[in-house]
């Protein structure tokens, strides 16, 4: 028996990105298991790390490339596969021009050379492309426009901090590390407050939750604001030298009515001045979460939040921070040494408005479609127009391990290789600066093959003469070229195996450098918060709310695969009196949801979780298991940075059986 231990990292797009260290046994992985080593994830993996391997060895991954005929899919050679996708390449950019070619994918899995399919699509020439997010854009624009760039505070300096702010973010379901520091500050006598519109598992840890009404955000930010301005409580000093645009942001808000700001937030006068007491015991850290932004005023919220921060005078200070993501590595990696000669010039579709945009471009229209890492049948607002819109592409190509709802929509459904079967660098994560060096661990499952590898032969078939033909260890090292600045080399990441950015600030923004245009923290301008100042009822058709958040069971769609449920459960409060009085709803009931965007059927559970009229659902279930909920989702976006609105979404309630 040979029985070994690698390190390896989980790449799921989860905010943790944890170092785990794998059991090997003649050849098969055995266990998985946290890295004691590691300064931030510490020796803990949960529950969707430790079923990589039954997802790996699953039976039910896809082992050949398969084929949509009459009778279904059929499996074919990888000859036969990449033939016929280069065939039909070939016809359509000769008939249609490159632009009839378009290329979907997220992060479905974060290893640096996913990206080389990104390449194969500049070689391709002039591609239809997807902009835009389904995931933090309102947030990432926002902050952009603030400070400059968007960046974090390294994990453990929350400990230095005397109040937590978590905004519209749930770490107890979706940052499982954060947790322990958050624990170990409330220790230490640090206050934690969280603030959503659901009481969710951080909210039950905290020492304050206030339970604002969704979208609430950006109202209650600019009533505390203006509490801070009138009474003088502001940083002075921090306002006058390093910021831009205080004066007439400050003239507009001195213009607000405490009234409407506190009823739109759904709070009081009471709870809006101990905030701004406890904002002001510092140093002060705030955490923004990425549900707050999933609205069509999402960036001004987030705008909003910035201003408390500088206004509070916790930027760049120990402890302190308004910390949305952390971006290190991105723009170190040397794409630009292996991007083809000729700048490219690709057609954008907005990709949360895909289910109405995707027909209406033409000229050309788009002939064939390559999605990857990616569930978009399932994860795409309003869905139902989605898969009608993807399904009337000509030719349609997914990658992917398994028969998602996606794949079932593709002609040619090619099977990739799972992380511990290729060799790749991770640095995936929207917190921690870590980057892992993952190296091959297992043969890879029948005839799966690396998307890098995909793209390769592509492109030799497609007679893409200058497209770079390496190995993988080429492509990482030619990739990585640049990344010494951050104190990270190659060698030492292979034989470590992780390591954590040196030169990332630790404390952003202590040099007082923002990188806006003017070099300083730049105040909204006041027309970005008038849409909190009109009536938004106007365009609402239906009573209830419904929120979607991520669980601690699956990332998005992909641990949801095997439940054995036949419909999600939908959360309604049990404050919702009528619900149980007059329509007899009862715990456990099927009823059905409905809005002009789609249907779906849910069983009810009643929670004290919510207010009146807010009811939530877990996103990620399959249309087998009844969902998803983004049939009822708008494809809308939001103010900035083209991200999807999950959140502005009403619907009604139907109770099944009865007219
Ligand atoms: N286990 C697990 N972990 C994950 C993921 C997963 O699917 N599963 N997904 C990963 C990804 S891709 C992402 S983007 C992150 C998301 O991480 P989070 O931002 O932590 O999670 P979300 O569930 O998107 O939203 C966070 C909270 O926003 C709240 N919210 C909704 N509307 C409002 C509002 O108007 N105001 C306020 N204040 N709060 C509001 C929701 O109630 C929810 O509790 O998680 C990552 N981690
Ligand atoms: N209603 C609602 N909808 C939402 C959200 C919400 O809060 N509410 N959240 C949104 C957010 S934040 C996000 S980030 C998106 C996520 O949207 P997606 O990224 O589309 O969601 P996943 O379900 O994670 O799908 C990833 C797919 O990639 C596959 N995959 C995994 N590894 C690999 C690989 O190495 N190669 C290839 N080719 N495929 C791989 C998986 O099997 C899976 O099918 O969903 C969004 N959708
Ligand atoms: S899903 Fe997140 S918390 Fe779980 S093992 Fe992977 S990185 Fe860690
Ligand atoms: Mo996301």
């Amino acid at each position: 028996m040979n029985k070994e231990y690698k390190l390896c990292a989980c790449p799921l797009d989860c905010f943790d990105v944890c170092s785990m260290r794998a059991e090997i046994i003649d050849g098969k992985i055995t266990k998985l298991e946290g890295n004691k080593e590691h300064p931030v994830t510490k020796g803990f993996i949960c529950e969707k790390g430790r079923k990589h391997i039954d997802r790996m060895y699953s039976p039910n991954r896809i082992k050949q490339p398969m084929k949509k005929c009459d009778s279904g899919f059929v499996e074919i050679t990888w000859n036969e596969a990449l033939d016929t996708i280069s065939e039909k390449l070939k016809y359509y950019i000769e008939n249609f021009g490159t632009n009839s070619i378009a290329q979907y994918n997220d992060g479905g899995a974060g290893g640096l050379l996913k990206n080389v399919e990104n390449l194969f699509f500049d070689y391709l020439g002039d591609v239809t492309l997807f902009k835009g997010s389904l995931c933090w854009g309102a947030g990432i624009a926002a902050q952009k426009s603030d400070f400059g760039d968007v960046k974090g505070h390294a994990p453990q300096d929350i400990e230095n901090a005397k109040t937590i702010i978590i905004w519209g973010r749930n770490p107890a379901e979706t940052n499982a590390h954060l947790m322990p520091f958050l624990k170990k500050a409330q220790e230490n006598g640090s206050k934690m407050i969280v603030i959503d519109p659901i009481r969710t598992a951080t909210a039950d840890q905290s020492d304050w939750h206030i339970q604002l009404r969704p979208n609430g955000d950006g109202a209650f930010a600019l009533a505390a604001a203006k509490y801070m301005i009138d009474n003088k409580l502001y940083d002075n000093a921090f306002v006058e030298t390093l910021t831009k645009g205080f004066e007439t942001i400050k003239g507009y808000i001195e213009s607000l009515p405490y009234e409407e700001l506190l009823k739109k937030s759904g709070t009081d006068a009471a709870t809006l001045k101990n905030f701004v007491e406890c904002l002001l015991m510092k140093p002060t850290t705030i955490y923004i979460g990425f549900g707050l932004q999933r609205y069509i005023s999402g960036g001004a919220a987030v705008r909003a939040i910035d201003m408390l921060g500088a206004l509070a005078g916790i930027i760049g200070i120990p402890g302190g921070g308004v910390n949305y993501a952390n971006k290190v590595y991105g723009e170190h990696i040397n794409w630009a040494g292996v991007a083809p000669a000729k700048q490219t010039n690709h057609r954008y579709v907005v990709k949360p408005k895909l289910a109405t945009e995707l027909t209406s471009i033409n000229n050309p229209d788009v002939k064939a479609i390559f999605i990857s890492r990616s569930n978009p049948a399932v994860q795409l607002p309003n869905t139902k127009a989605a898969v009608e819109a993807i399904n009337k592409v000509d030719f349609k190509v997914v990658l992917d391990y398994f028969m998602t709802d996606t794949a079932q929509l593709a002609d040619i459904i090619l099977p990739v290789t799972y992380f511990m079967e290729e060799t790749d660098i991770v640095y995936s994560s929207m917190w921690n600066a870590s980057i892992f060096y993952n190296e091959k661990l297992v043969e890879r499952y029948h005839s799966a093959k690396p998307e890098f590898e995909i793209y390769s032969e592509l492109a030799a078939r497609m007679g893409l003469m200058d497209f770079p033909q390496l190995s993988e260890e080429q492509w990482i090292s030619k990739l990585l070229e640049n990344v010494d600045i951050l104190g990270v080399t190659l060698d030492g990441l292979k034989k470590e195996g992780c390591a954590v950015a040196k030169t990332a600030a630790q404390i952003p923004w202590a040099d007082c450098r923002f990188k806006t245009p003017s070099g300083k923290f730049e105040f909204a301008e006041p027309e970005i918060f008038v849409q909190y100042m009109t009536d938004s009822k106007s365009t609402r058709k239906y009573y209830y709310k419904l929120l979607t958040v991520h669980t601690r069971e699956s990332l998005h769609s992909q641990h949801l695969m095997d439940t054995n449920k036949e419909y999600p459960e939908v959360y309604i409060s049990n404050a919702d009196t009528d619900l149980i009085d007059i329509l007899k709803l009862k715990e456990g009931e099927l009823i059905g949801l409905e809005n002009q965007y789609g249907s779906m059927k849910a069983v009810v559970s009643f929670t004290d979780k919510v207010q009146k009229g807010v009811l939530f659902m877990k996103e990620g279930w399959w249309r087998k298991n009844g969902g998803s909920v983004n049939v009822l989702t708008p494809s809308d976006i939001s103010d900035i940075g083209n991200q999807a609105t999950y959140n502005e979404c009403y619907v009604k309630i139907v109770k099944l059986g009865v007219i």
